[in-house]
């Protein structure tokens, strides 16, 4: 089969150009990347011709001889659905995690996201975490959550709560919090380490000043969670423009209700006592 003809595939441009429309992906902002399943590299194999190896820039042992699709560095999300041959790419890993090699795409040149080193990270800890259910790794830039990290502590306390806080569903969609990583050099090793610990807890981490990484199962859940907690930190940044404070909101007792009827745990250390 025709590796644009894979429903893998389309389902992966159907995400990037959702991300698109949502504004999350100005000039070459964000990225995404998705763990092929041993049947979705087999349809797709006749079109593989692997390329030269080259380093990851870390390590990840656990992903070796996997195949990943994953858009290209410089790429423009706006373009995945015109020019799909030029904007992502199909990676294959070597038997140590070390290096990848281009099978597919990027038919311009070009290489991987510069956040290739943490999205292969953040896979990684997701395999030994879910037992290989995650598949999905996106990064995009939300303007909403962008802006909470200029006025929120930049903790994951203050962050958890705040986003359960501005919709019901929140606890229910996300009920082991998400994480914050400070302000870091992005494209490295460093900030892939500290993004990748905080996955190994949660399934969003929110990088300071500059966007949030999401992991999920697939590509509409993946994709319904950056939506969800983006929404959420609208609400906040709509309330908060209004007035400083909340008038009224959801308490501790209630998430503790919730987490009753809706059959989640939610950690009690984001269920502190706080002003409005
Ligand atoms: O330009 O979003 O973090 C791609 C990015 C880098
Ligand atoms: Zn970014």
């Amino acid at each position: 089969m025709k590796v644009l003809d894979a429903e893998f595939v389309k389902g992966f441009m159907r995400m990037a150009d959702d991300g698109w429309n949502q504004g999350w992906h100005e000039r070459n902002g964000g990225n995404l990347s998705y763990r092929m399943k041993p049947e979705e590299v087999e349809e797709v194999r006749e079109e593989l011709k692997p390329g030269e190896w080259r380093p990851i820039g870390t390590s990840v042992p656990k992903l070796a001889g996997e195949y990943f699709l994953v858009t290209g560095s410089g790429k423009y999300f706006r373009n995945v659905i015109i020019k799909p041959e030029d904007s992502f790419c199909i990676i294959e890993l070597d038997d140590k995690g070390e290096n990848y090699r281009i099978c597919w795409g990027l038919v311009n040149g070009g290489r991987p996201t510069s956040e290739l080193p943490s999205h292969l990270m953040n896979h990684e800890v997701k395999v030994i975490a879910t037992g290989g259910k995650h598949r999905v790794i996106y990064h995009a830039h939300p303007a909403n959550t962008i802006a909470l990290t200029f006025v929120l502590p930049l903790t994951d306390e203050a962050f958890t709560r705040e986003l359960w806080e501005m919709a019901t569903e929140c606890p229910v969609v996300f009920p082991a919090g998400v994480g914050v990583v400070p302000w870091m050099v992005p494209g490295g090793r460093d900030i892939a380490v500290a993004t990748s610990e905080l996955m190994k807890k949660y399934d969003v981490a929110i990088w300071a000043h500059h966007g949030m990484f999401c992991s999920g199962e697939d590509f509409d859940l993946t994709f319904g969670l950056m939506h969800t907690v983006e929404k959420s930190a609208e609400i906040l940044v709509k309330v908060r423009s209004m007035q400083p404070y909340k008038r009224q909101t959801i308490t501790p007792d209630d998430f503790r209700h919730l987490a009753v009827d809706f059959k989640v745990e939610l950690p009690e250390k984001f269920l502190f006592e706080k002003e409005l």
